[in-house]
């Protein structure tokens, strides 16, 4: 247990709502926004945990982000070690660093090793760090999953590019209308650990080395097939060409980042969640130093991308 844990821990672990971040010490910033409006939308009722898993982070990330405890909602750490599982995951995504990878890093994989790391839970919610809470999170854990394994919303990016609904129905074969983004996330993490989840997903790295589009998204897709519950669109809505109306949480997903851009749709919110969290002038100065190269440079990823899922599409048979 860290110094830098802190926070209420009720005696009783089933009273307390587990949310899961992320994060690499770049990422810090734009999570404490995340973390700020749960708090803010949390039920002063209930506790809440936040718990962020990471491999590597500043001492003074860590410290401005302990800062945000709140009266119910506590702040742990915990730092992502090279087991077996591990080692796979880096050695895979080493060889996968072409210029199509946004998903080339091991940090997108850590959320595989919620249920296999923390034993104490029987049911979390993952948040990406690109997500503002607009309600209470105790809500979203509170929906029962009946026999699914996890819950999470059919990816709308999908269905806007011909290209990724040929590469998930022709190369993951999953249906494009089943193909969930990975997110929000509300896991049953007992099903997870009876199912074996992280070795499934290791072994298949292993049989097949296989090159994808958004890789560890696609294992969650290919594993979990038929085993997803739907979330509706208010929990994960992506307010980049979606109304945002009756929202319960933003999503800035792929598209243009409110740290960037200024003319982002609900952008506002965005910066209204990171006052005063100790990480707003970071933030601000990251926006100042966006040029328009690195803008050419996102959207010549976005195109290959694209690119890389159109040619994966017309393989014969499922990459999996
Ligand atoms: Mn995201």
């Amino acid at each position: 247990m860290s110094i830098f844990n802190t926070g209420i821990n009720p005696f009783k672990k089933a009273n307390v709502v587990p949310v899961f971040l992320t994060i690499t010490n770049d990422y810090a910033k734009y999570a404490a926004g995340a973390i700020s409006s749960l708090m803010k939308h949390s039920n002063p009722k209930r506790y809440y945990r936040v718990i962020v898993m990471y491999d590597r982070l500043s001492i003074p990330n860590r410290w401005r982000l302990r800062n945000m405890v709140t009266r119910n909602c506590a702040i742990e750490f915990h730092k992502m070690k090279y087991n077996l599982y591990m080692q796979i995951i880096v050695r895979y995504c080493a060889t996968k660093t072409g210029s199509a990878d946004f998903f080339s890093s091991a940090v997108y994989y850590y959320r595989s090793f919620i249920a296999r790391l923390f034993l104490q839970y029987e049911k979390a919610i993952y948040i990406d760090s690109d997500t503002i809470l607009m309600d209470d999170i105790g809500k979203l854990f509170d929906i029962d999953l009946g026999d699914k394994v996890i819950a999470a919303r059919v990816d709308p990016k999908v269905a806007m590019v011909p290209e990724f609904v040929r590469y998930v129905e022709k190369a993951l074969d999953v249906p494009a209308k089943e193909y969930v983004n990975s997110g929000v996330l509300l896991m049953d993490l007992k099903k997870l650990r009876k199912l074996h989840y992280i070795t499934k997903m290791t072994d298949l790295i292993k049989e097949y080395n296989a090159d994808l589009v958004a890789p560890d998204q696609d294992y969650l897709n290919v594993i979990l097939k038929g085993q997803i519950m739907h979330l509706d669109k208010s929990w994960n809505l992506q307010p980049e060409g979606e109304d945002p109306k009756g929202a319960k949480l933003l999503h800035f997903n792929l598209s243009k980042k409110p740290w960037y851009h200024e003319d982002v749709n609900c952008g506002e919110l965005f910066w209204k969640a990171v006052k005063g969290t100790g990480f707003y002038g970071d933030l601000m100065r990251e926006k100042e130093r966006y040029t328009a190269k690195d803008e050419e440079e996102a959207a010549l990823k976005i195109k290959a991308l694209v690119e890389k899922a159109d040619k994966l599409s017309k393989i014969k048979k499922p990459l999996l």
